[in-house]
């Protein structure tokens, strides 16, 4: 049933709270009193109703709504059920799981108005596609000033594992890119694009301190190496920590905190197996690379990834939401001095969830396939 039309304006009506974390101060949050608020004490209200899948999304300041369909379509969410398709967006190879993926803009837009997207990319060498990070200016639902920052290569036409999502630290750019169906040459192999974390200046440039500039044959632009899938990324406000997730084989769904020139080990370590049963590897652990925060068996499909900041949700605050396509759920992963405690399913069956972000009302803000764009209200 349509929720009234008061609820789907509130999205873009509310007074701006002030959300704003000070990473200077990396404090954990004070858990001396905490309660946990239970998830089934959680509901929703469907802000924007869409059926297809919205990829990612951000807020811009004026509290409308960027956001990302997997066809190709850049949409701007302006209040109630209006919608506008953004022009000049780049054409996109829509196949399987490639196509427009995450969105986000740069930390002090709109001083410096530069919407960065991530999308399987049909140009380039070879067949098929592989994950672009580009920006452009939005100007009156036009993309202006379109630049590619970094382009993954070669093609393939696996339809498979493009990562990617969106971070910020410090000013600079992190994404991901996933093995693109090439387990065995991509991961493990800094000189390939593909099962990696990449970090770039805010302009595309390499950071001079990336760890492996001036390493031969490597690609500058890699941060971290022996990565999957990657389909959440997020800075820790109160660590500054980047943290990732990855989607393993048939389990072994990863947690991460993404490290300089680390090796996350796929596929040479895992605790997920092949999807038709058989082992990949015997080895859980390896001298040389990194264990997981945390990882799931069975595989929960991870999407999307925020911290939960501000006081709405009592005794959540510094806790991380993680969605599950596979399951329709949106998981509260319960964290204290960065160890996972906990987990609960939060909207249970209600989709694929595919992104959740932090709002700047201080709401949790999720979207959902078959649903839309949801608020969780405590
Ligand atoms: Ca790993």
């Amino acid at each position: 049933m349509r929720q009234p039309a008061v609820l789907v304006l509130s999205l873009f009506l509310f007074a701006a709270c002030n959300t704003t974390v000070d990473t200077t101060n990396y404090a954990a949050p004070d858990r001396s009193n905490d309660f946990r608020l239970a998830g089934k004490n959680i509901t929703h209200d469907t802000l924007f109703y869409f059926e297809d899948i919205i990829w990612g999304f951000t807020f811009l300041p004026d509290q409308s709504v960027l956001a990302t369909v997997k066809d190709g379509r850049l949409l701007h969410l302006t209040g109630g059920d209006v919608m506008t398709s953004v022009s000049g967006v780049p054409q996109v190879y829509d196949n399987g799981q490639g196509g427009l993926l995450d969105v986000s803009l740069h930390p002090d837009y709109p001083e410096e108005n530069w919407i960065y997207l991530t999308y399987s990319d049909p140009e380039g060498e070879g067949d098929g596609g592989n994950t672009t990070l580009a920006r452009a200016r939005l100007v009156e639902d036009r993309l202006e000033d379109f630049e590619k920052l970094y382009q993954g290569s070669p093609n393939t036409s696996k339809p498979y594992h493009f990562g990617s999502r969106i971070a910020w630290k410090d000013g600079q750019v992190y994404f991901g890119i996933g093995d693109r169906g090439d387990r065995d040459i991509n991961p493990q192999d800094t000189t390939r694009d593909g099962g990696k974390i990449y970090r770039l200046n805010a302009d595309g440039s390499i950071p001079a301190d990336n760890p492996f500039v001036g390493v031969a044959g490597a690609r500058e632009a890699i941060y971290s190496y022996g990565h999957r899938n990657p389909q959440g990324l997020a800075t820790n406000p109160f660590t500054n920590e980047v943290w990732e997730h990855e989607h393993g084989p048939r389990g072994g769904d990863e947690i991460n905190i993404i490290e300089a020139g680390k090796n996350y080990g796929w596929p040479v370590i895992t605790y997920g197996i092949n999807y038709s049963g058989t082992q990949i590897t015997d080895q859980v652990s390896k001298p040389g690379m990194e264990q997981p925060l945390h990882y799931w068996v069975p595989s929960i499909a991870p999407s999307g990834m925020a911290f939960v900041t501000g006081e709405q949700y009592g005794g959540w605050e510094g806790d991380l939401l993680v969605g599950s396509l596979k399951f329709a759920y949106l998981k509260h992963v319960m964290l204290d001095e960065g160890k996972v405690v906990g987990e609960e399913k939060l909207l249970d069956g209600l989709g694929r969830l595919r992104d959740v972000r932090m709002g700047p009302d201080g709401y949790a803000y999720a979207s959902v396939e078959g649903t839309g764009l949801v608020r969780l209200l405590p």
